[in-house]
């Protein structure tokens, strides 16, 4: 057996990590992966599922070749190009007969992974002239761009990680998630540790002390959901105190005032009665951001983005760096205009309130709007909140053929059985997907891809690298090995080329069309990527670790002279919310969801060993993950009569499911940490080998968020009991007969 290394990436997140492959010269398969010490960025940090790549790309549940499903439910083999023929042909008749809107996409996070499939689904239905374009950004992090959109932007964008002597995280675990803006998503651990150790100070929100909660100055440690009191309770210090940056404000600011009588009722006393959390701490951490330090700001992650309130949580804690004035300013230095988007100037100095969703093309479901998330698009995103509603909905316009790329729907939209009954309407559902998961198997066909060893790629490029890269970064790799032998996988973008081809239209990628006589190669597609770059595309293939372009850097612009764009913190609609909140109905340690009271609410997180739906079955990680447990205090749990293994039953006002308790100390009472995309199908699930699927706790036919119809994914109000041994029998009798 004769073993070579070679270099490359990993992209099973999108943090990039270098890595070393050993690669078995006979079998031309990867054997061993390591960390990188070499790596510009990651400087040898990879995390267990990268080390288990091995696992995963040579797994039994790998698809090799297309699939087709016949009617008994079970798969065929079928050439690639005669399915291609047929799912054109579908698609065809579908647009023929109720118009291009019948036909939606949803592009997963195992596209937004890879530079070429990224957009691939998005350019199609744009070419066939359909918007149901759908994609997890909505039910993730979507509170991000109504913020935005709401408030104004500062083009330059908040403090970075090196200016900053101080930073503040709701909601979010970049030690665990690696995904973090300001901060680096390659290697967040170092970044934090190097920031520390210069004497950065850190602020933690999180109903669980986190792995990042254990570098906090200061934690605190609140009832999930309570993020809009907790920023507002902040705001209403820091302007009492006079702690703002009243020059900031004066210049940029449009209705400071508005934004004060908001927060008036958001005393310290009611904040902390509201959150479970002190007073005093509330003011120390208040005063530790504003008061106490001088530069670096506040941001969020899915914690915040996902509970109720999530825009107005957002625009919040937005607000809190907007009177604090903690944004880069003319003169200062930005480190990543981004390496591989158009340069452009960033100036100092506000660009209004857009409000893009309110523009352009409207849902037939309660008018929902788009969101624009990347440019060189001409239509924006819909709402995942309401993609069931668009399946399931009759009438012109209704989705009738779904397109999927690198997304396990059924596992990780809410509302679990609704999505459900929503798929099993289609007259088509493709999917381009490299293993047999839950969704693959509801698929009509199933276009298996190749993985990333096995295909060129570029480092992160789309959702706003220049902010989750520390550096201005970029790498491109060569495939390192090709694909299992005989295996019949291709690209991503390749079959969506070929389904434009056979639908006859033209697919513009990034802005530019694409040949569609002759097939390109997938590095002509990584070629217009890059055309933005400082250097050809040719320069950085012959760099084998890529490049840190530091000469890029920018400094910011001084304003144009007669500028009179300003923040809008307080809009009307942002203050009805606001009111709203304050109508709710307080019980600390209960939660209230139509009209019923709950003692627990139960939150998402990450888990180190998975990637949402995906790695669940690789055996190493199945050894330290077998399911998604439902971590509680362990405390309480001896206060309910739980025991740490038991099962018990979780119930929401949407639905129940079955959980594993385990005992968490980093958590606090009331509150039930669990992770999402577990789980099989509904009514065909054993939750002690599954998991269990979040998503049936959740309704997308009420609470949603305005604006981005954000389902509430965290701080769910649920109950929790006992599983009864007479109900566990019947379980175990059901599962025994499968
Ligand atoms: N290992 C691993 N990495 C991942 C993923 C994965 O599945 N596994 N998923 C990737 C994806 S898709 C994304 S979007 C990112 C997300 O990255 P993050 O946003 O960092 O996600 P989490 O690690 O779940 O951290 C969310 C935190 O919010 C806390 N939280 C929950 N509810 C609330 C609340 O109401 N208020 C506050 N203040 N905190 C709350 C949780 O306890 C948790 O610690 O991670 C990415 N990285
Ligand atoms: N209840 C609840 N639900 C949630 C969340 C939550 O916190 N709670 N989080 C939400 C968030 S933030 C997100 S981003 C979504 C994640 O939702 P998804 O994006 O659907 O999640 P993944 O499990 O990462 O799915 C990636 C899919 O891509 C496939 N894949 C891997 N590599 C490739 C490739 O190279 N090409 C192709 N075509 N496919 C590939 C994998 O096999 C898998 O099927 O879940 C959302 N749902
Ligand atoms: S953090 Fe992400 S990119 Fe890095 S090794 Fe782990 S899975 Fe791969
Ligand atoms: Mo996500």
């Amino acid at each position: 057996m004769t073993l070579t290394e070679t270099k490359s990436f990993c992209q099973i997140c999108s943090a990039c990590c270098g890595t070393k492959l050993t690669i078995d010269d006979s079998t031309g398969r990867v054997v061993k992966v390591r960390g990188d010490k070499d790596d510009l960025m990651s400087s040898g940090y990879a995390c267990i599922k990268g080390l288990e790549a091995p696992a995963a790309l040579y797994s039994d549940n790998r698809i090799l070749e297309p699939l087709k499903r016949m009617a008994d439910g079970s798969f065929q083999p079928i050439a690639f190009s005669t399915a291609l023929d047929e799912v054109a042909a579908k698609l065809q008749d579908s647009i023929d007969r109720y118009g291009a809107e019948s036909i939606a996409g949803f592009r997963g996070s195992g596209a937004v992974v890879n530079a070429t499939a990224g957009l691939i689904v998005h350019n199609l239905l744009e070419a066939i002239g359909s918007h149901k374009s759908f994609s997890p950004y909505t039910i993730d992090q979507s509170a991000k761009n109504i913020s935005a959109g709401r408030l104004g932007i500062w083009p330059p964008g908040r403090d970075t990680l090196r200016d900053s002597d101080m930073r503040m995280f709701f909601g979010i675990n970049p030690l665990v998630s690696v995904l973090c803006s300001y901060l680096d998503m390659t290697n967040p651990m170092k970044r934090l540790k190097d920031a520390r150790a210069r004497g950065m100070k850190v602020i933690v929100i999180d109903p669980r002390r986190t792995e990042t909660a254990e570098f906090a100055d200061i934690f605190l440690q609140p009832y999930p959901g309570e993020d809009v009191s907790i920023a507002a309770g902040f705001i209403r210090i820091i302007l009492k105190e006079g702690w703002e940056d009243k020059a900031f404000c004066a210049d940029h600011v449009q209705d400071l005032e508005e934004l004060r009588r908001a927060v008036e009722p958001f005393t310290p006393e009611y904040v902390a009665n509201r959150a479970g959390i002190l007073a005093h701490d509330l003011w120390r951490a208040a005063s530790l951001f504003a008061h106490e330090s001088k530069r670096g700001g506040a941001g969020s992650g899915t914690g915040t983005n996902m509970a109720p309130h999530s825009n107005l949580a957002e625009h919040l804690i937005e607000c809190l760096n907007v009177v604090c004035g903690r944004y880069l300013r003319a003169g200062d230095v930005f480190p990543n205009p981004s390496v591989l988007r158009p340069s452009w100037t960033r100036q100092a100095q506000v660009i209004p309130a857009q409000r893009w969703w309110e523009e352009g093309y409207k849902s037939r479901i309660k008018g929902y709007g788009t969101l624009t998330t990347t440019i060189g698009t001409k239509f924006g995103e819909m709402m995942t909140g309401i993609f069931a509603d668009e399946i399931l909905e009759p009438g012109e316009g209704q989705v009738r053929c779904v397109i999927n790329n690198g997304s396990n729907i059924i596992n990780i939209v809410p509302d679990q059985e609704k999505t459900f009954r929503a798929l099993k309407s289609l007259d088509l559902l493709v999917s381009i997907e490299p293993y047999m998961n839950e969704t693959a198997r509801m698929s009509d066909y199933i276009f298996p891809t190749t993985l990333h060893y096995e295909r060129p790629d570029l480092t992160h490029w789309m959702y706003a690298a220049e902010i989750m890269y520390s550096e201005p970064y970029a790498r491109y790799k060569p495939a390192a090995v090709s694909p299992p032998a005989g295996a019949q996988v291709v690209d991503d973008w390749i079959v969506v080329w070929e389904l434009a081809k056979r639908l006859g239209v033209q697919l513009v990628f990034d802005g530019i069309p694409l040949n569609m006589l002759t097939r390109p190669e997938t590095d002509d597609l990584l070629r217009i990527i890059v055309r933005h770059a400082p250097i050809s595309f040719d320069e950085l293939k012959a760099m084998p670790l890529g490049k840190i372009f530091n000469e890029t850097a920018q400094v910011i612009a001084a304003a144009d002279p007669g500028n009179t764009g300003r923040f809008t913190t307080m809009p009307m609609d942002v203050a009805a919310e606001l009111e709203e909140v304050l109508s709710e109905r307080v019980e600390p340690g209960f939660a209230f969801s139509q009209g019923q009271r709950f003692t627990h609410r139960l939150t998402s997180r990450r888990l180190r060993e998975v990637i949402n739906s995906t790695g669940h079955d690789i055996p190493a990680i199945r050894r330290r993950m077998p399911t998604n447990y439902a971590y509680m205090n362990p405390e309480e749990m001896i206060d309910l009569g739980i025991s740490n293994g038991e099962k018990v039953k979780i119930s929401s006002d949407n639905g129940s499911i079955f959980g594993i308790a385990r005992a968490d100390p980093t958590l606090r009472r009331s509150v039930i940490s669990m992770s999402h995309g577990w789980g099989g199908l509904p009514g065909q699930t054993n939750f002690e080998t599954e998991g269990s699927n979040t998503g049936i706790l959740i309704s997308t036919d009420r609470d949603l968020d305005p604006i981005n119809a954000m389902p509430r994914m965290s701080a769910i109000p649920v109950n929790v009991t006992r599983v009864a041994p007479q109900v566990e029998e019947t379980l175990e009798a059901l599962i025994d007969a499968g």
